[in-house]
C-alpha cells in the first residue's frame, strides 16, 4: 500500500525547486512500472486528512504486505500515524521527495521513523523507487 500525505496531491504545481516537476499520477506511475519488474501489486491513497490516513493504515494488513509512506507535514506532527502503525505492525518504509535533515529544524523529527524499516529522504523519485524496492526485497525474505 503506498500512502501519500497531505498536499502532495499539489505535486508538480507548486515549489519544484524543493518537490521536483513530476505530478503525483507520475509517481504512481513510476512506482507501477517498477512493481510490475519485481512482481507486486500496488494500491494508492493520498489524503490531506490524518485521519483518513489512520483508517487506512489500520484497513491495511487485511489486504496487503507492506506500506510505504510518505506522511508529509504529518511526519513532524502525528502521534496517530505512530500509533497507527504500532498498533498494525506491518513493514513500513518512510519516504521523503527533499532531505528533511538539511532543511529546517522542525522537518528533522519523524514521530514515525523509530518504527519504520528506514527512512529515505532527498532523491525525489527515487526516494519512492528505493524504499519500494527495499520494502519490496524485506518482505521476500
Ligand atoms: O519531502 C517530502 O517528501 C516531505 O514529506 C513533503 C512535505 C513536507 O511537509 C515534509 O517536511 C517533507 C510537504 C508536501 C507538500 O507538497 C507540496 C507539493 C507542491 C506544492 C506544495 C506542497
Amino acid at each position: 500500500l503506498v500512502l501519500h500525505g497531505p498536499n502532495l496531491n499539489m505535486l508538480g504545481r507548486r515549489e519544484p525547486e524543493i518537490y521536483g516537476s513530476l505530478s503525483l499520477d507520475q509517481i504512481n506511475s513510476a512506482l507501477d512500472a517498477l512493481a510490475a519488474e519485481l512482481g507486486c501489486i500496488l494500491a494508492f491513497f493520498q489524503s490531506n486528512s490524518e485521519g483518513a490516513l489512520v483508517d487506512a493504515i489500520q484497513a491495511a494488513p487485511a489486504d496487503y504486505d507492506g506500506i510505504l509512506i510518505n506522511p508529509a507535514a504529518y511526519t513532524h506532527t502525528s502521534v496517530a500515524l505512530r500509533d497507527a502503525m504500532a498498533a498494525i505492525g506491518l513493514p513500513f518504509v518512510e519516504v521523503h521527495l527533499s532531505n528533511i535533515h538539511r532543511r529546517e529544524e522542525f522537518r528533522h523529527h519523524s514521530f514515525l521513523a523509530p518504527l519504520a524499516l528506514g527512512q529515505i529522504a532527498g532523491f525525489g523519485l527515487d526516494s519512492y523507487l528505493l524504499g519500494l524496492r527495499a520494502l519490496f526485497n524485506h518482505n521476500k525474505k
